[in-house]
């Protein structure tokens, strides 16, 4: 096979395998073989694989070097990697050769595989798009560097209290050592906080003075998939630049001595775990300090790489493409700028030219509390120099190169003083705030959502005026996607396995040409096939019940429909509606008789995800849903037909197992408020079928697989914003808007879960205002889910939808996304490193 050649420095027959992997053992454990316990051996067993990384990788990095091709940076806070040896062995091609070699070793490759800890460096769906986005990169052999911070703790990890509520603990990730990563203490630079800016005559200024931290880089490999090329993911740690104060040291003061290098190595100690909310940390300055950090240490190396090609600064745009994954990476235009103009010493528009030409802007959400908003005086304070060229910028940028920003609004505008307010970079008020998106919208070359519904809203609703001044042009859409190699080959090798064969092509074909599954759209006929099909569905509800036996020790009802909703927890994604949801059910099957009770398909009910420390309503969902569960559950005279599970500590790891065991998953946010989603694209991938509303890429999955394949329902988009008008305005109670949910609020408060009142300040939010319209989906939510029971009783034409779904989900490879970035936006071609 073609590309087998060369991917691999080293031998890859059997025995040299278990060589290297005992080696390891001896030189870098410092341990015997003969009592290794399994951690030991996975360790041993990454090291030997990383060998073949490295060379790869470092092979990669000369040829981009000696080729000079343009590159492309995705700048992004958050990496929610997961776990990487599996999928370094199966993008190498060489995980049989491992398993076999570690079976003769003694061990058990599931074993070892569960001994990895996920990397979770981000909080969800932004972070693992960007993961993915790697993956694609490194596979499509496009020249693409990610850029993050390298967190001493990833997202917390979830306990969940004997009374059902969250508990938050730390992940120290990096406690065993990281064989994943390579440290670069050689390669650091100099990030300076506070101080003072002194303007000079010239427009340039001076920034000295305050505290000067050191970044230090450590860079992860990223192989691509079945080809040499494998890519760099750069995290920065933060260190402090001398050790410690002496002065303060010698004169016995040791606890200022290291006042300022705690400090220093603070910024990267911890990922902050708020989505969607930025009101958290509202003046937060760690948060601040951490974006300034790796904006400024990820621009020095990116300008210093470009440099070393040997081309005059002019020609920056054309060797450099700059992706910021939402507002967070933001300050990146005015650090560029401060470079430009300051070091550099470029006239101001010549380099807000090169800065416009650079950098890109992916927006995630629409909701108005994720918009960033620095306070002034804040950044100010942290950031003088950049704070001065953002006023700068505000009123006197040359603005399409004829004016400046606010003049020039005005000029079009003429007396629009509201207009003007509401588009300028600083928001009044006390105190005033910079407005990240507003910034990045007009320093970017280009603006896009992440799914065509969303695309259109971020038009329509927060950079409206945006568009109306500048025109539709700069504004696109690249609908997300992910990877098929974690999300089908590495999470259901089993049903990888079947396409393979079912097509007749190897897997490094069709797994980089995820279209060529519509070639299994006419096996959906064949008996046979649909066996195996179902076979496989069926062993993979096997695997997360064992894995929920052996880690919960609870047993789980394989024969039941399995319905899956996982994702952070929000009152947007309304968790909520799904445990109203069983709840209803549950009413209703102690209303039925016994009779009428064989009729049901036993169902079981799956949650996880994480709520944000201080949101206080997502957290009373998760301690209803664990209450609720718990009653549920122990009903003997429903419980083969209905059970409900809160899986805690929710992580890639967990999702892995849990998307191929689906049969349904939901995907439920009121209409116009989830961007896109990528976990609803992992479920149909792997044959579950999703239930959910007309929102974010749910609308593309449809017309993909055929609307008769996704189960619908609740109000759309347009009607959101009236209704809640209604609600606001014209108030009308839950028992007359809705009967069936009404009966549920009053079950739970109630008391059949434990003290109801407990729970009134969530479903207060429902009674009263219902901001995300529950009472408004309730009903023909029900409906939706009684269409799912009624489908499944016909097992032939459920497993049929299942595979027209997983056959028409090409189109959201993660490969196809990147591609499309690489071409509209970036200009960056492939380059295969020979
Ligand atoms: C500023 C701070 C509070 C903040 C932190 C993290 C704001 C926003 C985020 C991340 C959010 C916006 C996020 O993860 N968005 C998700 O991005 C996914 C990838 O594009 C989408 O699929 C998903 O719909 C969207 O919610």
């Amino acid at each position: 096979k073609v590309w087998k050649e060369g991917t691999r420095g080293v031998d890859t027959d059997v025995t040299s395998i278990t060589k290297s992997i005992v080696n390891h053992v001896q030189t870098s454990l410092a341990r015997q073989a003969y009592n290794l316990d399994d951690l030991g051996a996975y360790q041993a067993a990454a090291l030997s694989v990383r060998d073949d990384l490295i060379v790869n990788w470092n092979d990669t990095q000369l040829f981009y070097t000696k080729k000079a091709p343009k590159r492309a940076y995705y700048l992004s806070l958050e990496f929610l990697m997961g776990r990487t040896f599996d999928n370094a062995l199966l993008n190498l091609g060489l995980k049989d050769q491992y398993r076999e070699g570690i079976t003769k070793l003694g061990f058990n490759m599931e074993d070892l595989l569960e001994q990895e800890r996920d990397a979770g460096l981000g909080n969800g769906g932004l972070g693992r798009l960007a993961a993915c986005y790697l993956d694609s990169s490194a596979s499509q052999e496009l020249p693409v560097w990610g850029y993050g911070l390298r967190y001493k703790y990833g997202i917390f990890q979830q306990h969940i209290s004997p009374e059902g509520q969250q508990l938050e603990g730390p992940d120290p990730w990096l406690e065993s050592q990281n064989p994943w990563e390579l440290p670069r203490i050689d390669v650091n630079y100099e990030v300076r906080f506070y101080g003072t800016a002194e303007r000079l005559e010239d427009g340039r200024a001076i920034w000295h003075g305050g505290q000067e931290v050191l970044a230090v880089a450590y860079d992860v490999m990223v192989p691509g998939c079945y080809t040499k090329n494998t890519n760099n993911l750069r995290l920065w740690e933060s260190k402090p630049k001398r050790g410690f104060d002496l002065m303060s040291f010698n004169a016995g003061d040791y606890e200022h001595a290291v006042e300022s290098s705690n400090s220093a190595a603070a910024i990267t100690s911890v990922l902050y775990p708020n989505d969607h909310t930025t009101c958290m940390f509202l003046g937060k300055e760690l948060r601040l300090k951490q974006q300034y950090f790796w904006t400024a240490a990820s621009l020095a190396d990116i300008v210093r790489r470009f440099k070393n090609i040997g081309k005059p600064i002019t020609e920056f745009p054309d060797y450099v493409a700059i992706q910021l994954n939402d507002t967070h990476p933001t300050l990146a235009i005015p650090e560029l700028m401060r470079i430009l103009v300051d070091e550099e010493e470029l006239p101001w528009g010549q380099a807000w030219k090169i800065v416009t030409n650079t950098v890109f802007y992916t927006n995630h959400t629409v909701l108005p509390e994720a918009l960033e908003k620095w306070p002034v005086p804040l950044m100010e304070n942290l950031l003088p120099r950049h704070m001065q060229i953002i006023y700068d910028i505000n009123l006197y940028v040359f603005h399409c190169h004829t004016m400046f920003f606010l003049q020039a609004v005005e000029r079009k505008y003429p007396g629009d003083r509201e207009r003007l307010a509401r588009m300028s970079l600083i928001e009044e008020g006390y105190p005033k705030q910079v407005r990240m998106a507003h910034l990045a919208c007009i320093g970017y070359r280009k603006v896009n959502g992440v799914a065509e519904l969303h695309s259109e809203l971020v038009k329509t609703t927060i950079l409206k005026d945006f568009v109306e001044f500048e025109g539709p042009s700069k504004f696109s859409n690249v609908t997300n996607g992910i990877t098929p190699r974690r999300w089908l080959d590495q999470c259901n090798p089993e049903l990888s396995a079947l396409i393979s064969k079912t097509l007749k092509v190897d897997k490094s074909v069709w797994l980089k040409n995820l279209d060529m599954l519509k070639k299994l759209l006419p096996f959906a006929e064949d008996a046979a096939f649909r066996k195996e099909w179902a076979a496989i569905k069926q062993r993979n509800k096997e695997r997360l019940a064992h894995h929920v036996q052996t880690t919960l020790g609870l047993t789980v009802n394989t024969n039941a429909m399995f319905d899956v909703q996982i994702k952070r927890l929000h009152e947007y994604k309304r968790q909520t509606l799904n445990i109203l949801g069983v709840i209803h059910r549950y009413l209703a099957l102690k209303q039925m008789s016994a009779a009428e009770r064989k009729k049901v398909n036993p169902r079981v009910v799956f949650f996880a995800g994480k709520a944000a420390p201080g949101y206080y309503i997502a957290k009373l969902t998760i301690r209803l849903i664990v209450n609720a569960a718990r009653i549920i559950n122990a009903d003997p005279e429903t419980r083969d037909l209905l059970t409900v599970y809160f899986l805690p500590d929710y992580s890639v790891s967990l999702a892995e197992v849990l998307i191929p065991s689906s049969d349904i998953s939901q995907h439920i946010s009121t209409a116009g408020t989830e961007a896109s989603g990528t976990s609803n694209m992992k479920f149909c991938l792997n044959g579950g079928l999703l239930v959910g509303t007309v929102d974010g890429a749910n609308i593309e999955i449809a017309e993909a697989v055929g609307e008769n394949n996704v189960f619908f329902f609740g109000h759309l988009t347009p009607a959101v914003e009236d209704l809640r008008y209604q609600h606001t305005y014209h108030p009308v109670p839950v028992e007359e808007k809705c009967p069936a949910l009404a009966k549920v609020l009053d079950a739970v408060s109630g008391g059949i879960f434990g003290d109801g009142s407990v729970y009134d300040p969530l479903l207060n939010t429902i009674r009263q205002g219902d901001y995300y319209l529950i009472t408004e989906d309730f009903d023909s939510y029900i409906g939706a889910l009684a269409m799912v029971d009624e489908a499944y009783l016909n097992k032939d034409e459920w497993i049929k939808k299942s595979i027209r779904t997983t056959a028409n989900m090409g189109i959201f490879s993660s490969d196809r996304a990147i591609l499309e970035y690489a071409e509209s936006f970036w200009n960056i071609e492939p380059i295969k490193v020979t």
